[in-house]
């Protein structure tokens, strides 16, 4: 048994009945997370449920969003109560998601707290979010996430150490008595990593010929890790990066890199002088857009290149076990990964269902349709990453990005993508024309569309390959004879209301359409998607709130 020196209170409490986490952590309201005793609880929640040994390690970061740095406070407190004697945390309270999981890897920790709602708006009246990563340094699943849930509605109060405030801002060890606390520089690990991975001298050399990228941090926590690796590191001019400076309130920007949200991005990528490459992240570092001269990549199509040219890039020459996507994502990564040979596993939205494939040595790259990419290389999804790769690939590959893709595309056909999704305030609107929709899936299956056949219409269940736990109802698919697909889930992201998500795909193989407009080739599938599940009538929108 240890004895503590440090001063430990235990403060009794009411439980709070609605800390259930949803796609990737707890996310509410800046003012529901500053209610009197909720992180706390929550917190505790997660220390009661995860058992840790007495002395574990434990780091902490997040994506600098405003109440970060008084939840950090507030969490190192609660932990030294919970007999954590070691604590890692970014400088300034900073650690993007990718990088987090990469210090929990590589410092062996035995948690890791990710203080984030990634791409929902910041500020006092924005939102607040955070995550627990296990020692593999992914997301904790689904069945510890809602054992974490039922806990937080038992509990009678939390312990917390009466600790004075821990200076963030110099890197350093700090003792607490017993408690070993250690501000590290939240860049150093990441970017020695990306150096491993990618062919940094390849890329000096195709910047120094000419060829520029633009970076966009949105203020959020990317900022200073793009100044270190793009600036620093391969030389690109400092104002290669807009938005570099993190801000709690992220400028009052969406910090969501996607073609509305980063408008600004996309309109210099129609500029006659853009850049050779420009490319995204979002809040807390883990998504990534990318665009060429003229050109957005869809995400699904994204990482489909990405396998298809892998084994280019220094830290992919042995290729890959197997990949994965979630299952509204494009099919195109199946296509390439059939022809490599190798299984492409599908998996419910959230990348923490990607994680026991990765730590299995199952999947070495995966994907989502939301602008999430990433490798083996941590078990996160991972913005600047994906960035790298692409610039590196470009460098290796001595074509422009539309080069890549329309070759691309004549050999395995174009699978076009877009997501409409649909707000309602009223979630049980949502919610009953899901369920509509599922009583009614008996009767679309062999139906005629047109041309087309709906072949099988489902409710995707999951059946996790490696240690067989079970994910219900995680989202509704019809797939058409000729190539189609309609999928509906609902967000789990979100913090108020429900939002539908409808996302739709077509694969065209005939090489002379490759090149129309997305909207185009979409907008009858759309509208289709829209008529079969009533979402008029449901929800009372005619059009989408969002096309992406
Ligand atoms: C969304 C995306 C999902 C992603 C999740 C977390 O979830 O669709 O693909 O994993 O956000 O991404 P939902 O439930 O709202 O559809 V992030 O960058 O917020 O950590
Ligand atoms: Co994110």
């Amino acid at each position: 048994m240890i004895v503590s020196t440090l001063d430990i209170t235990h403060i009794n409490c009411t439980p709070f009945q609605d800390q259930r986490p949803g796609t990737a952590g707890l996310r509410k309201k800046v003012s529901v997370f500053r209610q009197p005793h909720y992180l706390e609880c929550f917190v505790q929640a997660i220390f009661d449920t995860l058992k840790l040994p007495q002395g574990a390690r434990l780091v902490i970061g997040g994506d600098g969003r405003y109440h970060n740095a008084e939840a950090i406070q507030t969490i190192i407190r609660i932990a030294a109560a919970n007999g954590i004697r070691e604590i890692i945390v970014g400088q300034n309270g900073l650690l993007s998601t990718p990088a987090a999981s990469l210090v929990i890897r590589k410092y062996k920790a035995a948690a890791g707290f990710i203080l984030t709602a990634s791409h929902n708006p910041g500020g006092p009246d924005g939102d607040f979010g955070l995550k627990f990563n296990t020692p593999s340094g992914g997301q904790a699943t689904e069945q510890v996430t809602e054992a974490v849930f039922r806990t937080s509605q038992q509990l009678s109060g939390y312990r917390i150490a009466s600790l004075p405030p821990v200076d963030l801002v110099r890197t350093g060890n700090t003792k607490c008595g017993e408690l070993d606390i250690q501000v590290i520089d939240p860049v150093a690990d990441y970017a020695m990593l990306m150096q491993e991975l990618f062919d940094f001298a390849a890329i000096r050399t195709w910047l120094q010929d000419g060829h520029r990228i633009r970076f966009d941090a949105m203020h959020g926590v990317t900022g200073p890790y793009a100044r270190r690796i793009l600036v620093d590191l391969l030389g690109c001019p400092p104002d290669s990066i807009l938005h570099a400076e993190s801000l709690p309130d992220f400028g009052g920007l969406h910090p969501d890199p996607n073609p509305i949200d980063a408008a600004e991005l996309v309109a210099e990528s129609l500029r006659p002088d853009s850049a050779d490459l420009l490319a995204a992240s979002d809040g807390d570092g883990d998504r990534n857009m990318i665009l060429g001269p003229g050109f957005f990549l869809s995400p699904g199509d994204s990482v489909a290149m990405m396998l298809a040219s892998l084994q280019l890039l220094p830290g992919y020459r042995n290729g890959v076990a197997g990949v994965a996507r979630s299952m509204p994502t494009s099919r195109a990564l199946d296509v390439v990964a059939a022809e490599l040979g190798i299984p492409c596993y599908e998996t419910p939205t959230g990348w923490r269902f990607f994680c026991n494939l990765l730590e299995a040595g199952l999947i070495g790259l995966c994907g989502e349709e939301s602008f999430g990419t990433s490798s083996a290389h941590v078990r996160e999804k991972d913005g600047l990453w994906a960035v790298l790769f692409w610039i590196n690939l470009l460098a290796a590959r001595h074509r422009s990005l539309k080069q890549i893709a329309d070759e691309h595309w004549r050999h395995h056909g174009r699978h076009y993508y877009q997501r409409w999704d649909y707000y309602t305030a009223d979630t049980s609107r949502a919610n009953a024309m899901l369920g509509a929709l599922r009583s009614a899936l008996p009767g679309l299956c062999g139906r005629q569309f047109g041309t087309a056949q709906i072949e099988s219409a489902d409710d995707f269940h999951y059946r996790d390959p490696v240690d067989g736990s079970e994910s219900a109802h995680q989202g509704i698919r019809l797939v058409f004879s000729d190539g189609a697909r309609i999928v509906y889930r609902l967000s789990g992201t979100g913090t108020a209301g429900a939002t539908l998500r409808v996302y739709l795909e077509r694969h065209v193989r005939d090489a002379a359409a490759i090149d129309r407009p997305t909207s185009e080739v979409l907008a009858p599938l759309g509208n289709l998607a829209a008529a079969l599940a009533r979402i008029g009538e449901f929800i009372g929108a005619d059009a989408p709130t969002g096309m992406i």
